[in-house]
């Protein structure tokens, strides 16, 4: 039997309130070993050397592929699982109809049921955080255990990980704490529970990321969401990327799409060959905690420090940044391997797989090479594009948020809200095609309010009222836009050819905010008028441009109903404003 250790290193000694829980959880999962993680670089190298010489992580052609890994979940593991994910606050509407429900206590009993003596054999990690920059107010620390060697280097790739962190952490005495094993990966005692009452959270038989990097999802989402409402602040599924003009200016944009439809691409774009002179500097791939100033705007920081992004597609010409980003010191989960041990993944325009992601010789008739949702986890500092503004600790300024959705439908490629609280109704009313990042049928639209579905902590009409409240009380707020990137035609064929060229569509956006750009007014809001949006040296398809761009009322008619009866699934509890909004636009609909 081994618990607590004989002796109580330095770390241990900075945060009496974190010794106490880890001596706490390992009463209760009875590891054999603990070991406080200090964040150092020979402690990253020498754990990716021992998982290594345990066969856990496969090293990749190194001549290639520098410090690059392989890391293969459980088959059964593989995205995130929505099913049993849960808000476990005291009063069930305080989650909402927006998420999975359980009591507290109740919670608490399941879960310790599972994690009783669960570390057998196992080394307890200790991975204290920093979500966002170590020295920023707008940053929040954490303690993540884990029993996952894996979860810890991926930790130390996506948060500011050890001995900083945990002097924050002893000098505030507040932290999040997240509980996590791997357990015996049974789908069937399989649960992510969060406590945003007591900023805890409890994760038991997954090793995926979602799942079990507890600093991103779930705390950095859900339990900072909550945080956010009681303390005045937004914690959002955003990318944030900053776009400079040829006057050397730049805007940053906070932008929500749904997981898996483009945000690390958006957040690395390299801009058309015709756009000389601008640039883009990405501060942020997946979430933005946005904070008012004492200027009046809403300025952003992202919490993480790495990417944790989808593979497949990712090539010289979709992501030039993200493909030079991962030629190194990247972790990838579930890709394929070429015989000369290179990853390989679909989308790849050379190579070929010799083994699949479950390590089987590549057969087609077994399904794609590399897992639709494999991934790689890398530091941001490696992005050619990275932005030295991520580590601001008063953040950046956000000129324009921006939502969209994978609608091979009705958006069209952009338009801009007519004011703040039309423009929550805009985020409200965000659907998007489900795709691989969580476990379900793909294909399916199905509505993501702001892209946050999965991740608010909390009631939606509660959100939506601390999004509109906020707004109010801000004296520049960024103006709010929609864009859909994923238009077809009725041959199925997009309309739109996306990756580099967005950056038309982010010039509108800006010179919008800049006062510069036409629009015509609609139903729906302002749309770029056919000269109003840069297509020089764009080869459109005839009549792609006006299909882009028309606001079919029938359409929207439709539309607008299925976002009345989703609002109303709320209640009494869905803001006015928001109801107000609604009946406004459907009446502009009607006047056309
Ligand atoms: C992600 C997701 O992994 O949204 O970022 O699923
Ligand atoms: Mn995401």
């Amino acid at each position: 039997m081994a618990t607590v250790p004989d002796r109580l290193d330095d770390l241990a000694s900075i945060s009496r309130e974190v010794a106490a829980w880890v001596a706490e959880v390992a009463r209760l999962t009875l590891p054999d070993r603990i070991h406080w993680c200090d964040g150092s670089e020979p402690e990253f190298q020498e754990m990716q050397r021992q998982l290594a010489a345990d066969g856990e992580l496969i090293p990749l052609n190194e001549a290639t592929h520098p410090g690059c890994y392989l890391y293969r979940s459980d088959p059964s593991d593989v995205a995130r699982v929505e099913h049993v994910t849960y808000v476990c606050t005291k009063e069930r509407e305080d989650a909402g109809p927006n998420n999975h429900w359980m009591a507290p206590a109740q919670a608490h009993r399941q879960m310790d049921d599972l994690f009783r003596g669960c570390m057998r054999g196992r080394t307890l990690y200790v991975v204290p955080y920093c979500m966002g920059p170590i020295d920023s107010p707008l940053s929040r620390c954490g303690v993540e255990i884990t029993d996952s060697a894996y979860v810890v280097l991926n930790m130390r790739l996506m948060t500011r990980m050890g001995r900083p962190a945990l002097e924050r952490i002893g000098r505030e005495g507040v932290f999040v704490k997240g509980l996590h094993s791997t357990g015996d990966l049974n789908p069937e005692r399989r649960f992510i529970m969060h406590f945003p009452e007591s900023l805890t959270i409890k994760s038991f038989g997954s090793g995926y990321g979602g799942n079990a990097l507890l600093g991103k999802k779930c705390h950095a989402l859900r339990i900072a969401s909550w945080q956010a409402r009681d303390e005045g602040w937004l914690a959002e599924h955003m990318l944030i990327v900053g776009i400079e003009n040829p006057r050397g200016e730049t805007h940053y944009l906070a932008c929500a799409f749904p997981s898996a439809c483009g945000k690390t691409n958006l957040a690395m774009l390299i801009p058309p060959a015709s756009y000389q002179g601008w640039k883009i500097w990405t501060v942020g791939d997946d979430i933005a905690w946005l904070h008012p100033g004492a200027d009046g705007r809403l300025y952003a920081i992202n919490p993480e420090s790495g990417y944790f992004g989808v593979v497949p597609g990712t090539n010289q010409k979709t992501n030039r940044n993200a493909f030079e980003t991962i030629r190194r010191d990247t972790i990838f989960t579930n890709v394929a391997v070429t015989t000369d041990g290179r990853p390989w993944w679909e989308g790849l325009p050379d190579g070929e797989p010799a083994y699949d992601w479950q390590g089987r010789a590549y057969d087609p008739a077994n399904g794609p090479a590399a897992h639709p949702n494999s991934r790689f986890t890398v530091a941001a500092t490696r992005n050619p594009s990275y932005s030295r503004a991520s580590e601001a600790p008063g953040g950046v300024p956000i000129s324009a948020i921006v939502f969209g959705g994978r609608r091979r439908t009705v958006a069209p490629l952009v338009y801009q809200a007519r004011n703040w609280t039309h423009g929550v109704l805009v985020g409200a009313g965000v659907a998007s095609e489900t795709t691989a990042a969580a476990t379900g049928a793909v294909g399916v639209v199905r509505r993501d309010p702001m892209a946050m579905k999965p991740f608010a902590g909390y009631n939606f009409a509660d959100y939506w009222s601390h999004w509109i409240k906020l707004g109010s009380k801000l004296e520049r707020a960024p103006r709010i836009f929609h864009v859909n990137w994923f238009r077809q035609n009725e041959r199925g064929q997009f309309l739109w050819p996306g990756f580099g060229e967005n950056m038309r569509v982010l010039r509108w956006i800006i010179e919008r905010c800049e006062g510069t750009a036409g629009a015509v007014d609609t139903a729906i809001g302002h749309l770029p008028g056919p000269r109003d949006l840069d297509i020089q040296g764009l080869d459109l398809a005839r009549g792609a441009l006006e299909e882009l761009l028309a606001v079919d009322p029938a359409t929207w008619g439709e539309e607008f109903d299925a976002i009345a009866a989703y609002l109303d699934e709320y209640g009494d509890r869905l803001p006015q404003g928001l109801r107000r909004e609604l009946a406004d636009a459907r009446n502009r609909l009607a006047a056309t």
